[in-house]
């Protein structure tokens, strides 16, 4: 399957101001800074379609891309990250309100990516996302970002430390850097395949798979 361009198609405070459902959707989810907005350019071959900052905490909106493949087109969400030190109580709160509305409640969702940088470990906020995801049988995979800052001979070790704290029940984690493009296509064959083959909510159009 081949991207053959990709489009902005909304801005949102609330999954209520989401345009009605109609594609295939998947989740981008992880802490602010992670690379969610520079994967996302690079699952869409679009350098700058997305707003990447090296400053975190920025987004407080979802932001809704589609991609037309020669398969179908499909709907990237781009949720606004967490774990930005500097929040407040009520902050967060928000942050909860918005992200887990839309997550249980955005009927063409069919997948969700938590991104993770490949140099840390998985933390509460990570752990408390899947576990969240898993009640509501939501599919998710971990995709780990930053692969590039993460020397060859530590790879084995960090693949490790991670298996062992996801278990067997998730789908190894998928290795990329959006700096070097590598893991790319790796990806959206992981996302196909649950687009294909995976649960879904509602009664959608298939849009990609085989
Ligand atoms: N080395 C490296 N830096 C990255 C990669 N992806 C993102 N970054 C950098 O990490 C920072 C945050 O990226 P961004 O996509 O805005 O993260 P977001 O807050 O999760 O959307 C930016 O300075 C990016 O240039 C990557 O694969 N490798
Ligand atoms: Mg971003």
């Amino acid at each position: 399957m081949r991207v053959l361009s990709a489009e902005h198609v909304a801005a949102a405070a609330s999954p209520a101001g989401l345009p009605e459902p109609e594609v295939p959707e998947v989740a981008l989810l992880g802490r602010s800074n992670v690379g969610k907005s520079s994967l996302l350019n690079r699952l869409a071959g679009r350098r700058a379609l997305a707003r990447t900052s090296a400053t975190p905490g920025k987004t407080r909106l979802i932001h809704l891309y589609r991609v037309r493949r020669t398969g179908g087109d499909l709907l990237l969400a781009d949720l606004p990250g967490y774990g930005y030190a500097r929040v407040s109580r009520q902050e967060r709160r928000r942050w909860r309100d918005l992200v887990e509305g839309y997550l249980a409640g955005r009927e063409s969702l069919r997948l969700a990516l938590l991104l993770q940088d490949a140099r840390r470990d998985l933390g509460d906020d990570e752990l408390g996302l899947l576990a969240w995801l898993r009640e509501r049988e939501l599919p998710a995979m971990v995709v780990l970002t930053k692969a590039d800052k993460v020397r060859s001979a530590e790879r084995a070790r960090r693949r490790r430390a991670f298996a062992e704290v996801l278990g067997p029940e998730l789908a190894e984690p998928v290795w990329t850097s959006a700096t070097r493009g590598t893991g790319i296509e790796a990806l959206w064959e992981g996302i196909d395949a649950w687009l294909g083959t995976g649960p879904s909510r509602g009664d959608l159009p298939a849009g990609g798979g085989a």
